[in-house]
């Protein structure tokens, strides 16, 4: 039997490639700064046993239907929202992806944009390069308290309740909207359910952790930050479609909210003439939630994992649609 072949659709940290290339050829698109192009894609999915990608990789029908030999798809992220599962599934063509790995690392930033955010850490930091500190202010840059404050969280997945721990640290009060209720986390986490409305109108940090979908996409929007605190800072690193951007930055512009915090957006790369970049109590980051060096590496590993069970005919530790496996 010939060996497999492999697209990979960036240059990956050399772990990753280690554990690829003694199963299957590989081939790469070895650049860090932008995806392939669509018709490299297409050329070379004609190809290949398995596609390692990214969520800058579109996988839809017209790249499914090219496929001749394709039995995976292992995608180097938690969010699969760049992949068409349901014809993935028709094709049964296995999707993977990488839960677990990212998960504290990513409840690290979005902590880390309320901090950054509430206390206006960016802006402190250009006023004091640029030189503007010339006196001492009783409000200068005079942010809100994290510690104590209230926060809500929309969603209560991996990550979710990754950063309802840390929260704890802060003491904090913590509440949760979530479609699925979990109640059995509410007694470990020390934290309460309330409905969606209720959340928004409470909390003073709202952080947004659930995956996109037809049922989340604009999930939060112009009603949902009426009902917000004017005090309240805002933090998303989910995925941007959850959020209505122009209407977010209104809510910032019209000083609806006292700040957000944002690592994922509608449009990425967001573009550079965007309003929203032009608020100043807004920070925002290049979709780097889950970007620590040991992150990466892990996550790039068991990507790579993903694909070569899949190749080695043996069940993945990730599948995103098993019935692929069972059937
Ligand atoms: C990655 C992510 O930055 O895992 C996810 O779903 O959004 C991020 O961790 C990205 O997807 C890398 O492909």
């Amino acid at each position: 039997m010939s060996r497999p072949r492999v697209y990979v659709t960036r240059r990956l940290p050399q772990p990753a490639l280690d554990i690829i290339r003694p199963v299957a050829d590989v081939t790469l698109w070895d650049r860090e700064d932008v995806p392939p192009p669509r018709e490299v894609l297409l050329r070379e999915v004609t190809q290949v046993d398995g596609l390692l990608t990214l969520l800058t990789d579109r996988i839809d029908g017209e790249v499914m239907d090219a496929a001749r030999r394709l039995k995976v798809v292992s995608n180097f992220a938690v969010g699969f929202d760049n992949i068409d599962i349901p014809v993935a599934t028709k094709h049964r063509i296995v999707v993977t992806n990488t839960p677990e790995v990212l998960t504290e690392t990513v409840a690290d930033f979005a902590f880390c944009l309320m901090l950054a955010a509430a206390r206006r850490l960016v802006e402190a930091d250009q006023y004091t390069r640029a030189g503007s500190w010339k006196t001492w202010e009783p409000l200068l840059l005079a942010g809100q308290d994290v510690h104590r404050a209230t926060l809500g969280l929309i969603g209560l997945g991996r990550i979710g309740s990754a950063v309802a721990r840390r929260a704890a640290g802060f003491e904090m009060r913590v509440m949760y909207y979530d479609p699925f209720r979990r109640e059995d986390l509410e007694q470990n986490l020390h934290i309460d359910y309330r409905p969606f409305p209720d959340v928004l109108r409470q909390a003073d940090f709202i952080s947004v952790h659930v995956p996109l979908s037809e049922q989340t996409r604009h999930l939060i929007g112009r009603e949902q930050f009426a009902l917000m605190k004017p005090t309240a800072v805002f933090v998303n690193t989910s995925r941007g479609p959850v959020v209505d951007q122009q209407a977010l930055t209104e809510a910032l512009a019209a000083r609806r909210i006292f700040a957000a915090g944002i690592d994922v957006f509608e449009r990425e790369p967001v573009p550079a003439g965007d309003p929203l970049l032009v608020q100043e109590n807004v920070i925002v980051a290049p979709h780097i939630a889950s970007a620590s060096v040991p992150t990466r590496i892990r996550m790039a590993t068991l990507a790579a994992e993903n694909l070569v069970t899949v190749l080695q005919g043996k069940r993945p530790p990730n599948p995103v649609n098993p019935e692929v496996l069972n059937g």
